[in-house]
C-alpha cells in the first residue's frame, strides 16, 4: 500500500507541472464493484482518448475475475495489466475493440493496474481486493 501511495503521489506531482501534456492532468474517474455471474466477477473497463480507465478504481473479492476492456477511443490502442502480476493482462486492443482476461485475484489489498502503453501519461488505476465476505 505504501508503494502504491508513492506512485499516486508521483503521478499527482508530475501532473501539476506545466511542462506536462494536458492529458497528464486528467482526473482518474469512477469506481465500481464487480458483479458476479456463474462464479466469475466481471468488470467492464473503458479506455479512450483521454488515456484514463473508466472506472479507475475496481473492487473485487478473492476468486476469479474477468476484466473486459473496451477501447472507446478513435485512435490509440490500450491494454490493461496488473503491475505486480504482469501475466494478469488484457493484450492491447485498437479503437472500438473489446478484449478480456480472466485470472484469480491476488490476496486482499490494493494493486496498481496500468495501460503499459500510456503509463507515462498517467493511465493507471487501482484494483482493490476486499477480504472474502
Ligand atoms: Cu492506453
Amino acid at each position: 500500500m505504501a508503494v502504491l501511495a508513492g506512485v499516486f503521489a508521483a503521478a499527482t506531482a508530475s501532473g501539476c507541472t506545466n511542462s506536462q501534456p494536458a492529458v497528464n492532468r486528467e482526473p482518474h474517474p469512477g469506481s465500481v464493484t464487480a458483479s458476479v455471474t456463474n462464479g466469475v466477477q466481471r468488470v467492464r473497463i473503458q479506455a479512450g482518448n483521454d488515456y484514463r480507465f473508466h472506472p479507475s478504481t475496481v473492487t473485487v473479492r478473492p476468486g476469479k475475475v474477468q476484466i473486459v476492456l473496451v477501447n472507446t477511443g478513435s485512435g490509440a490502442p490500450h491494454d490493461w495489466q496488473l503491475t505486480r502480476y504482469p501475466r494478469d493482462y488484457v493484450p492491447q486492443i485498437g479503437a472500438h475493440q473489446t478484449s478480456n482476461a480472466t485470472f484469480t485475484a491476488p490476496g486482499p489489498g490494493r494493486y496498481q493496474f496500468v495501460c503499459t502503453i500510456h503509463v507515462r501519461q498517467g493511465q493507471i488505476g487501482t484494483l482493490v481486493v476486499a477480504p472474502a465476505p
